[in-house]
């Protein structure tokens, strides 16, 4: 307890609370803040070129730490800047706390310059999103701001701060010992013991394992349940690789562009045991679509996502980790329940050889010589240029399926990307926030021409603070997952074309380095060269637009029919109370 400025209380309590990366944008009302921060030796302060790069920067950061390490310190009118990086880590469970501070409090209703509604506006886009009234009520604000964004789901947080409370002294106290708050709860024994009796005498069972487990750090799990009742792995892409995907239990993603092996294996699974997964468009469901013939279990932290769109045969509500070892111990008590090792399992060689056929296909796209050059040969390139501790992320757009179906990971958080939103832009500074988590990484990401439009500006921030990641943009000429999207559903495409600048011209004037590739036998050493480059290197490879979008179940073909009433064709899908597919009550 003592006399304080609020921009020490601020920076105090963030710092007791678990910060080490502010991330910041200059402004009339974070000024005394800035001031604040040079004394700071605890956490890093960087500055981004814009707040929503600085924004999406936070969401990779506190990806790959697995918490909210690292914190946004906005200027009010750039507050509203950053709603879609936020989006993300709702949709992603991403923990984050930001901080906008707001015009003088004697300044307020009176439409003063700058006077924004930064509260309202982010409630939608938080998971908690308040405004501090007094300096003394900093701390606990803050601290509770940290502690609701690590909550079940996590997300982001925002607290609103009026300019003057950064100037204030009060008698504050600062929160310490924080460790963030672990959710533990297992499910109801009964429900456990009727799922593992269906797991038991599963003919063709599958684990659908979602990134909430990789929250909960259930990998050691996920192994023991799989090995044990021999249940082949699918995975969201926010948990891939939580079983190393050179396992032969694992059928990698599923999902619109995930492994087909995954896809195919889950359509006709009659056990299905999903975790920490919102079963989403962009996981299995594949936009809604997708049918789910198998016996359903479903378990998550938030009872929201239980009978979202699949009904569950049982839905419980629990942490991954907890209820997975509840599993693994009720199965072998199951009277049904046979222990053998995994490979005698009937069904063991239909799957390693459908993913066998898969990561042939794969290999086989991996190693065209065409030109222009394959964009699954560029992917590949990628691979071969980094260890499997090194960090592979990616925009949105095709680039992202082709990326993510030529690349595999042999561990969780490996793959970054906008998973959950999908927000054009995010790639590059996302990128740039994994290489701050883990400086000894290597970082390589891939961006579309379009999506590089959002963020090549960042690269002046990325050398100003020596975070050297290798770009790899696929150069379509235009909005190609749209192109992608138009051409199936329409015959043709529009508002997809682009005009672009030379790349490795633009990378060369903010000082970075680059070449342009168009012989695919040159793109290995050209990504090594960008990896062991020491700077930010901009490799362009040109791309015919004749590669589609890298669809592997039925997303990306939809097209929604005209609604017909009773019945909407992408309702819920509740077998055995309604039938999706003739759009009526069975
Ligand atoms: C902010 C935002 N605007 C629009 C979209 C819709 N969108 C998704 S992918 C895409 C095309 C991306 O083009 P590009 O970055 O060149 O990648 P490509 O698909 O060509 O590989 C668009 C426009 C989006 N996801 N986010
Ligand atoms: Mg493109």
């Amino acid at each position: 307890m003592g006399l304080m400025r609020g921009a020490d209380a601020i920076l105090d309590t963030l710092e007791a609370g678990g910060t080490e990366l502010l991330v910041g944008y200059i402004g009339h009302t974070t000024q005394e803040l800035a001031d604040a921060t040079r004394e700071r030796t605890g956490m890093r302060t960087v500055n981004p070129t814009t707040e929503l790069g600085g924004a999406h920067l936070i969401n990779g950061y506190n990806f790959v730490k697995g918490r909210g390490a690292a914190a946004g310190l906005w200027h009010t009118c750039g507050t509203l800047l950053i709603p879609m990086a936020l989006y993300e880590g709702m949709f992603s469970r991403i923990p984050s706390v930001h901080l906008g501070f707001n015009v003088d409090g004697s300044f307020k209703d009176r439409e003063s310059m700058q006077e924004m509604p930064n509260v309202e506006a982010l409630a939608a886009v938080t998971r908690w999103s308040t405004r501090a009234e007094r300096p003394d009520k900093l701390p606990e604000t803050i601290n509770r701001a940290i502690q609701r964004a690590h909550g079940a789901p996590a997300g982001p947080t925002f607290v609103d701060i009026p300019f003057d409370l950064s100037v204030d002294v009060a008698e504050m106290e600062i929160p310490t010992g924080f460790s963030a708050p672990t959710y533990r709860a297992g499910a109801d024994p009964e429900q456990v013991r009727a799922a593992v009796s269906l797991l038991a005498r599963a003919k063709r069972p599958v684990l659908i394992i979602g990134g909430g487990a990789v929250t909960s750090g259930a990998d050691a799990e996920v192994k023991e349940l799989a090995e044990l009742a021999g249940v082949p792995v699918t995975t969201t892409h926010t948990s891939q690789g939580i079983l190393p995907e050179s396992h032969q239990l694992s059928l990698g993603s599923s999902g619109p562009i995930g492994w087909r092996c995954a896809n195919d294996w889950i359509a006709n699974a009659d056990v299905v045991v999903a975790v920490g997964t919102r079963l989403s468009e962009w996981g299995y469901s594949q936009s809604y679509t997708a049918p789910m013939p198998g016996k359903l279990i479903h378990i998550d932290t938030d009872p929201g996502q239980l009978g979202n769109f699949y009904f569950p045969e049982i839905g419980m509500v629990g942490d991954a980790r907890t209820v997975l070892r509840q599993f693994i111990e009720a199965i072998r008590q199951d009277t049904d329940f046979v222990e053998a090792p995994f490979p005698e399992r009937e069904y063991y060689n239909t799957v390693l050889e459908a993913k066998e056929k898969w990561l042939s296909e794969i290999r086989d796209r991996g190693q065209s010589d065409e030109s222009p050059i394959s964009p699954w040969r560029a992917a590949s390139a990628v691979e071969a240029a980094l260890g499997p501790e090194d960090i592979i992320a990616t925009d949105t757009g095709n680039n992202l399926g082709w990326i993510f179906q030529g690349v595999s990971t042999e561990r969780s958080r490996r793959l970054v990307t906008t998973f959950g939103a999908g927000v054009l832009g995010a790639g590059l500074p996302m990128a740039l926030g994994a290489k701050l988590a883990r400086p000894e990484s290597n970082v390589v990401v891939g961006v579309g021409d379009g999506g590089f439009g959002y963020s090549h500006n960042e690269i002046a921030f990325a050398l100003r603070e020596d975070i050297p990641v290798t770009i790899v943009v696929f150069n379509d000429s235009g909005l190609g997952a749209n192109r992608s999207f138009m051409n199936h559903l329409y015959g043709q495409a529009a508002w997809t074309d682009l005009n672009n600048p030379d790349f490795v011209a633009l990378a060369r004037a903010y000082g970075a380095d680059g070449e342009k590739v168009e012989e695919a036998g040159d793109l290995d050493a050209a990504v090594k060269r960008g990896v062991g480059s020491g700077t930010v290197y901009v490799i362009e490879v040109p791309i015919s637009q004749s590669y589609d979008y890298p669809s592997t179940g039925s997303g990306g073909k939809v097209k929604w029919p005209p609604r017909q009433w009773p019945g909407d064709a992408i309702g819920t899908r509740s077998p055995g109370r309604f039938d999706v597919a003739n759009g009526s009550a069975r």
